[in-house]
């Protein structure tokens, strides 16, 4: 299958959950539901790398790309993200230019960053990839996604978008909200516009975007509005939506 970067730059549009849960099996679900992509989500969810490395071989098994949002932007977690074989590294909270460099930076290998390197990594196949082209290659290989979502980044965004490096540039609404001062009005016409002045600046940049959205209606419609990255809910969100559904099923029926 194809590597999430490539589909990137072929403009296709994308899908995907965060995956909360600690299973390799919510994975292979997503996966087998055909969802492009899953956000093994270490910031918000309770999972730690070593779990991590197991969703993400589930994730590749059930051809669905394996992305994970970091804790934060720290060299160390974005580089045992790509070390254990995720196929994007999505850096929370990106305020300024010189942030965005260094979420790259921690993301590649030398001479484009400072990616430590090791070949004894899973993303290495534990040293059975030839060694020259895996430090060659994995700086084209792998995604970097920044997020934007704070009134200073999106002031910053002209900047942040000067700097090499960045595949998606992913606005999180529910920060971008709460930093504007409408916390959780996601679909007010502020944040809209916001996010309209946003693609626009990212297109121009030649930067794919990002947004994420919690229903079908919105990822259709952002979709037809160009954004090529569209996270979609989280998996105990829409285990919880079907739970309520069937139990307010029976107990109506
Ligand atoms: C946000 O909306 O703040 C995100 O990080 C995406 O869920
Ligand atoms: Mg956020």
């Amino acid at each position: 299958m194809a590597l999430l970067k490539e589909r990137l730059k072929t403009g296709e549009r994308l899908f995907g959950p965060f995956v909360n849960l600690c299973h390799p099996a919510v994975l292979e679900i997503a996966g087998n539901a055909g969802f492009d992509f899953a956000i093994i989500d270490t910031e918000h969810g309770e999972i730690s790398s070593d779990r991590a490395v197991d969703m993400v071989r589930a994730a590749k098994l059930a051809g669905v790309s394996p992305v994970i949002r970091v804790y934060g932007n720290q060299p160390e977690l974005i580089a045992k993200a790509l070390d254990i074989g995720a196929e994007g590294v999505q850096v929370p909270q990106v305020s300024t230019k010189a942030e965005a460099m260094a979420a790259v930076r921690a993301a590649k290998f030398a001479p484009e960053g400072a990616r430590g390197c090791n070949r004894y990594v899973r993303a290495a196949r534990y040293s059975a990839a030839d060694k020259f082209s895996y430090f060659t290659n994995a700086n084209q290989e792998t995604a970097v996604i920044i997020q934007v979502e704070g009134k200073e980044g999106i002031a910053n965004l002209p900047d942040i978008l000067t700097v090499p490096g960045i595949d998606v540039l992913f606005i999180g609404p529910y920060d971008l909200s709460a930093s504007l001062g409408i916390p959780g009005q996601v679909d007010h016409p502020q944040l809209v516009a916001e996010m309209q002045k946003n693609m626009e600046l990212a297109r121009q940049a030649g930067v794919a975007i990002g947004f994420f959205v919690d229903d079908v209606a919105s990822a259709v419609k952002w979709k037809n509005w160009g954004v090529q990255y569209i996270s979609f809910a989280a998996d105990v969100g829409l285990l919880y939506e079907v739970f309520r559904e069937k139990v307010m099923a029976f107990k109506n029926g």
